[in-house]
């Protein structure tokens, strides 16, 4: 199938290419763990605003913030334990906390509280197209995450400013993201993010008004391994600020995370059983290394035997 990067026009999904359009989402789910959508029906405009306000913001209240930081920085060896990224947070589910956020005009709170919306409505729609690729039923993903006060849905929002020394340096460190669903606004000018596929990094391409998705840690439990979340990082860049906006769709901390019974194929449930927040707390210290483990060790918890720490040097 897709031996170049999948790119998923969703207007297809509504007529005679579906099946087709379909087929691709699965391989990309099973061999990429990561996809971009066109067609998705997020406006072009308000995609647009976001980014004006994004930039204007980082240019307003981040951009010294961040050179006096780095002022300080020697980039004369290769740096490990640090990103060259400028970022902040909000929060939408299961509260919203925008109004707390400092520094953020009407405008801007605004305009994010639409967007968000419109990502939350896309990834119950991609949910939904997963489970049907899945042969689980309607609504499963999302109910699986849901937990007792329902899901987590939150965004990063960073910038990467150009960096003298990207050699030394990672925009972001390579890592596989821990949640559910990730959807990215990013820059489409300045490129940066890479995938790990066959041992290789491969880009993810700029293209303007798209949405790229990738799936974390957590739709490879449920899904018994049959879709995987994959490697990615962030290439520091010498010219231009990189944009990007990644909103998290995750499961609530209380929901209990296991195998779909209808994917453990002959008792072979190869994932462990366990309580989102738990594999959060554990993530929180091994974000940059392998998944393997994190699964490993949720695997020993779950027998009652754990937990144990993960060797991090
Ligand atoms: O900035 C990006 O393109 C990717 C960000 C990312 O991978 C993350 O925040 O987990
Ligand atoms: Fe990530």
């Amino acid at each position: 199938m897709a031996s170049s990067f999948p790119i998923i026009n969703m207007a297809n999904l509504n007529g005679d290419k579906r099946a087709a359009t379909m087929d691709i989402i699965h391989d990309a789910c099973e061999n990429w763990g990561f996809f971009e959508l066109v067609n998705h029906g997020i406006s072009h405009d308000l995609m647009d605003k976001v980014e004006r306000l994004t930039k204007g913001h980082y240019k307003k209240f981040m951009e010294q913030k961040f050179n006096e930081l780095v002022k300080s920085k020697v980039l004369e060896t290769e740096i490990t334990d640090m990103d060259w990224e400028s970022t902040f947070y909000l929060r939408h589910l299961p509260e919203s906390n925008i109004s707390e956020i400092p520094d953020l005009d009407d405008n801007y709170r605004k305009t994010m509280k639409d967007f968000v919306e419109r990502l939350e409505k896309l990834a119950e729609n991609l949910l939904d197209l997963l489970c049907e690729n899945l042969g689980l039923e309607k609504g499963y993903l999302k109910k699986a995450f849901y937990g007792s006060k329902g899901l987590t849905f939150g965004t990063k929002v960073s910038n990467y400013p150009p960096c003298p020394h990207p050699e030394l340096i990672k925009g972001l460190r390579a890592h596989t993201d821990a949640g559910g669903l990730i959807l990215l606004f990013q820059d489409d000018q300045v490129s940066g993010l890479q995938l790990l596929k066959d041992d290789q990094w491969i880009d993810v391409p700029p293209m303007q008004h798209s949405i790229v998705i990738n799936l974390g840690d957590q739709l490879e439990v449920i899904t018994n391994g049959k879709y995987k979340s994959v490697m990615h990082r962030v290439i520091a860049q010498t010219d231009g600020n990189r944009m990007s906006i990644a909103s998290f769709y995750n499961p609530g901390s209380d929901a209990v995370i296991y195998p779909a019974a209808e994917l453990i194929e002959e008792k072979n449930q190869v994932y462990p059983k366990f309580i989102f927040e738990d594999y959060m707390n554990l993530y929180k210290t091994v974000k940059f290394q392998a998944k393997e483990p994190r699964f490993e060790a949720m695997k020993v918890v779950e027998n009652g035997i754990g937990p144990v720490p993960i060797a991090t040097a």
